[in-house]
């Protein structure tokens, strides 16, 4: 171990850089032929989706390829007023954590679905950083069907990663932290009470449902990435860890004193075994488990009370520790399996394992000792090489599938291509600047579909015109079909993107969900045709069983809506048409539009705070008389025995009035 002193001052002299530097040839770096290379002409398709973690803002946000034109904003864990995500009363219980409503998150990483490791084009996967989630996200319909939250862990960075088969969605807890049922104890006891939990998450083969299928108790460390192995590696995953001197401030300094960190490799199918075994322990834990029914329209929100946990100590042959140089990032897998990339964020090298010699260094106990009683593999013995002097700060590396690596330099603002077998450095670029992730289509899976990648850079200065303290995110896309890497665009992202994973459209686009049909509309307060619009009183509750056509609202005028009264608005859209969502909205309402999909019954609610005529209109210009789209709600004050009446195309207080007479 290098001396406190030495290592604050090998990240001191490293801190200049560790911001990253801007190659000098900033702007020049096109190739002839790039814009044909990109340009998707107008009403033809791209020939990729592109799905991008939002980071900050939550989302995920779906771009075309090679065009860079974004297509959609997916909201995930934040609430998004566009369309009503976390304000309509069905969406919100999505976002309800055993915290209650937490209406915003930090969404990193993309997982797509894969069967027999390639991409199978159900669904997309994210990890909510701030308060750990997974979210499952339909690549029909493109919306969020599933949250569900994760007890005992911390920053959930570790996160999603999946099996060949999508077996399992894993998440490791970036900060170690005391266990939910032993929480209140003094942060400096971290090495005797802080733990390390990683879930194993199952997901049903037909629907897609999760589960905590297990959680395995590790020591306190931090979990950063993981990949699962493949192939020959298949039933074992691999996580980059940090921080395994386990210190609890400035880890700056404190957690870049070791040489090596390590990789968690974990033995998955032997932790199924152990569990079938009854070698599982029941404890206590809160989390919520978030569904959308597609049928009824609604979310709900379960809390669970209950999680299996594994201790690896009790368990032996699941975990063993490799060490990896130096303060681990990216841990990859290759495409066949065999090779786990360890970046060091503050290595010089990029260290490949080869997963036959890491079975028989565990076969043959070719141990270093134990961390905290799991074995550490001796370096040597699980090494098949080192890419030597591949650049600097190795973030993270993806597979074109013709043998080659690409890994992302944050320090020194590049992606450089070498060869698996010989560990020879092929070709390097200069990304603008300092990127993060990078994705190759298929990248992570057995079978990349190659020709691009992508740098998800994380500053871009100078790239586009200013706009303010905070300047575009941005992404950029280079041809790799080729010996050598060609930069072919810049295009700005949504919120900070970090991973993303694209595939191809013909994988997708046929299974696009096209209208709900109003027939199979399950929501409570549905109103399947304009004879089954009405107002129902209970209590300070009006119902509004209200439906949109092109264009106009039924009922569109009422009265007897009174102060102190709580308005939900049922809109269902009697469109089956594609295409034809329409919003709705109120003035002064404390709350977002909502945007109802065809067939589709979404809830706004409202609480009127004034006596007046309130006008409410639909927000989607879905029509020639999309402007005409609009009608009234009179507010009375609280006493007030104005009835509640209702109607489109008549006058519902002159209709009130003629049932009176008649009576
Ligand atoms: S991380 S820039 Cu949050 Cu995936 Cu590597
Ligand atoms: Cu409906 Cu505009």
């Amino acid at each position: 171990m290098k001396s406190p002193i030495l290592a604050m001052a090998a990240v001191a002299a490293l801190g200049l850089n560790l911001v990253g530097c801007k190659p000098k040839d900033a702007g020049s770096a096109v190739s002839g032929d790039a814009a044909e290379k990109v340009y998707v002409a107008p009403g033809k398709h791209d020939e990729f989706y592109n799905i991008v973690s939002g980071g900050f803002n939550g989302q995920m946000s779906v771009y075309g390829i090679p065009s860079g034109r974004l297509l959609k904003i997916v909201p995930v864990f934040s609430v998004f007023p566009e369309n009503g995500w976390g304000y309509s009363e069905e969406s919100k219980p999505m976002l309800n954590t055993s915290h209650g409503e937490v209406p915003w998150d930090d969404l990193h990483h993309i997982a797509l679905s894969t069967t027999n490791g390639e991409h199978d084009g159900r669904w997309a996967f994210g990890n909510a950083n701030n308060t750990p989630r997974v979210a499952r996200v339909s690549l029909s319909s493109f919306r969020t069907e599933e949250i569900l939250e994760l007890p005992n862990s911390a920053g959930n960075h570790s996160s999603p990663f999946i099996t060949e088969n999508t077996e399992y969605v894993i998440a490791g807890t970036r900060f170690s932290v005391p266990t939910d049922n032993n929480a209140d104890v003094p942060i400096s006891t971290f090495k005797q009470n802080f733990k390390g939990y990683i879930s194993f998450i199952n997901v049903d083969k037909n629907t897609g449902r999760m589960g905590i299928a297990f959680q395995l108790k590790t020591p306190g460390v931090s979990f950063d990435l993981a990949r699962a192995g493949k192939g020959k590696s298949h039933g074992w995953f691999f996580f980059s860890t940090y921080n395994t001197e386990q210190a609890n401030t400035l880890l700056e300094v404190n957690a870049s004193q070791k040489d090596k960190d390590f990789i968690l490799a974990v033995n998955w199918k032997k932790a199924e075994e152990y569990l079938k075994q009854g070698k599982g322990r029941k404890e206590p834990a809160k989390y919520a488990h978030n569904l959308y029914d597609e049928k009824t329209h609604t979310a709900t929100s379960t809390i669970m009370n209950e999680v299996i946990t594994l201790d690896p100590k009790e368990c032996p042959g699941i975990v063993y520790f490799i060490p990896c140089p130096k303060s681990p990032h990216g841990c990859d897998v290759d495409p066949t399996g065999e090779y786990i990339v360890g970046s060091g964020k503050l290595a010089a090298v990029i260290p490949v394992f080869s997963f036959d010699k890491l079975q028989k260094a565990i076969a043959d106990k070719t141990f270093d000792g134990d961390f905290d009683g799991i074995p550490v593999v001796k370096y040597e013995a699980a090494l098949y090489g080192e890419v030597q002097k591949p650049g600097l700060g190795p973030l993270h590396t993806e597979f074109d599938g013709q043998g080659n690596a690409i890994t992302s330099f944050f320090v020194s603002s590049e992606l450089v291509k070498w060869n698996i077998k010989d560990l020879k450095v092929l070709d390097r670029v200069p990304t603008y600047y300092s990127v993060g992730h990078l994705s190759i289509p298929g990248g992570p899976t057995k079978k990349p579909h190659g020709k691009y990648v992508i740098a998800y850079n994380k500053i871009t200065k100078d790239r586009y015109l200013p706009t303010g303290p905070e300047l575009a995110q941005s992404a950029q896309l280079y041809d790799i079909s080729g010996d050598k890497m060609k930069l072919l665009l810049d295009f700005p992202t949504v919120g900070e993107p970090h991973y993303a994973e694209a595939i191809p459209a013909a994988l997708i686009a046929k299974n696009s969900t096209k209208i709900y049909k109003i027939e199979e509309n399950g929501h409570k307060y549905a109103a399947k045709g304009e004879k089954e619009a009405k107002v129902v009183r209970e209590g300070n509750k009006v119902h509004v069983y209200i439906t949109s056509i092109r264009s106009h609202f039924t009922p569109d005028n009422i009265e007897g809506v009174k102060l102190g009264d709580e308005v939900y608005f049922h809109v269902t859209n009697l469109e089956q048409d594609w295409d034809v969502p329409h919003g709705f909205a109120v003035k002064g309402g404390d709350n977002a539009e909502i945007l109802i999909m065809p067939g589709e019954t979404q809830t706004l609610r409202w609480k009127p705070n004034r006596v007046g005529v309130v006008p409410i209109y639909c927000t989607d210009f879905c029509s020639a008389l999309h402007q005409e789209m609009q009608g009234y709600v009179r507010v009375s004050p609280a006493g007030s025995n104005v009835q509640l009446t209702w109607g489109t195309g008549k006058n519902p207080v002159a209709e009130a009035e003629k049932k009176v007479a008649k009576k």
